[in-house]
């Protein structure tokens, strides 16, 4: 059972290079026993600790999936195969008042996530142990993983080790300690939750244009006179800097994913160490900037969907090392080699 990819990709996702599965987040499971076990308890008539080898026993379906990653990436028609969510919680019986569902990795950090009762159940949400019909990589979240269609991948646990039936709500890892939207439906662009940003104090570090070490997460500071900024370590993620002024801007080690600066002039801005993953500069000037060390994932400098592509200002001053082009996809790795001639 396989799908033709999408007609479509949710607002800003882009597709990864044909072949590639980024990993992202944890790396590896805290160990792999010999016999990997899964046990389903909380509001559960019949609570069930089960193997993993007797969970392969039970029928399994193949699921053709989009994976549509918060840091914009995204790779339609994955293939993954394992038991339905929906078979183990018929088995384990959910009482009355479960209404949410809690799964734990078995990581270093108990990673988690957590979605309502029939949301995990009416996305056809599955137990996968198989990729691409590859037993899953350790690295993909191997040998057992939770695969949870139509949302963004971080809903998606790898190395799925217990499952909780919950009366309330417990956000996972990322929704909790990193703001990520708890629903996270990408076509409705749920990436993150917006914090509450005091308004008072936003204005006052635009005219001191000191951001140092701030959470400065969503801000609209779109338009603005802000050369010189000084953003050390600031945490700007899904920031609004568009056709502002950041000429000569000190953006080291600051998080600036999904942060749109379309337009912005940014000559001679650095960006030592930053994350900029699924940043867009598109028709940004970037003549003089360096990118030394920066995380590009996913990042865009042309608009590659439509029309003459409005690319980046680009040319040899800046700074980006050959190796670092790999993480953007082909399109966009080949804007920036021929504008830096390498
Ligand atoms: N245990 C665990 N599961 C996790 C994560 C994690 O850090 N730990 N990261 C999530 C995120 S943000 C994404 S995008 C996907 C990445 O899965 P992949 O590495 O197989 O691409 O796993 C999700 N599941
Ligand atoms: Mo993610």
């Amino acid at each position: 059972m396989s799908s033709p990819a999408p007609s479509r990709l949710p607002p800003r996702q882009q597709l990864v290079a044909p072949g590639k599965w980024p990993i992202v987040g944890e790396k590896s499971p805290r160990d792999v026993p010999a016999v990997w076990e899964l046990c389903v308890e909380g509001l559960v008539e019949r609570p069930l600790r089960m193997t993993l080898a007797e969970l392969q026993t039970w029928p399994a379906t193949t699921h053709a999936v989009d994976i549509h990653c918060v840091t914009r990436w995204s790779r339609p028609g994955m293939i993954f195969r394992g038991v339905p969510l929906a078979r183990v919680l018929e088995c384990v019986r959910p009482q009355k008042g479960a209404k949410f569902i809690s799964f734990v990795a078995r990581s270093r950090r108990d990673h988690s996530t957590s979605l309502p009762l029939a949301d995990a159940l009416s996305l056809g949400s599955l137990l996968a142990y198989e990729a691409e019909g590859q037993p899953l990589p350790v690295d993909h979240g191997g040998p057992l993983r939770l695969v949870v269609p139509g949302r963004y991948f971080y809903k998606s646990l790898k190395w799925l080790q217990r499952i909780e039936l919950l009366a309330e709500d417990r956000l996972g890892y990322w929704e909790a300690e990193a703001g990520y939207h708890n629903t996270a439906d990408p076509w409705r662009e749920e990436r993150y939750m917006a914090p509450a940003l005091d308004k008072q104090e936003a204005a006052r570090l635009l005219a001191k244009r000191d951001f140092s070490g701030r959470d400065l997460r969503s801000i609209a500071a779109a338009g603005m006179d802000l050369s010189g900024l000084n953003a050390r370590g600031a945490l700007l993620r899904d920031s609004d800097f568009s056709r502002s002024n950041l000429r000569g801007a000190c953006f080291d080690g600051a998080n600036l994913s999904n942060a749109r600066l379309l337009g912005a002039d940014l000559r001679e801005a650095i960006f030592l160490g930053a994350d900029v993953e699924g940043a867009d500069f598109t028709a940004a000037d970037l003549r003089g900037a360096d990118f030394s060390g920066a995380s590009l994932f996913g990042a865009t400098f042309c608009d590659d969907s439509a029309g003459p592509p409005a690319g980046a200002r680009v040319d040899r001053t800046v700074r980006v090392a050959p190796d670092q082009l790999d993480a953007l996809t082909p399109p966009q790795a080949a804007f920036l080699r021929a504008a830096l001639g390498l």
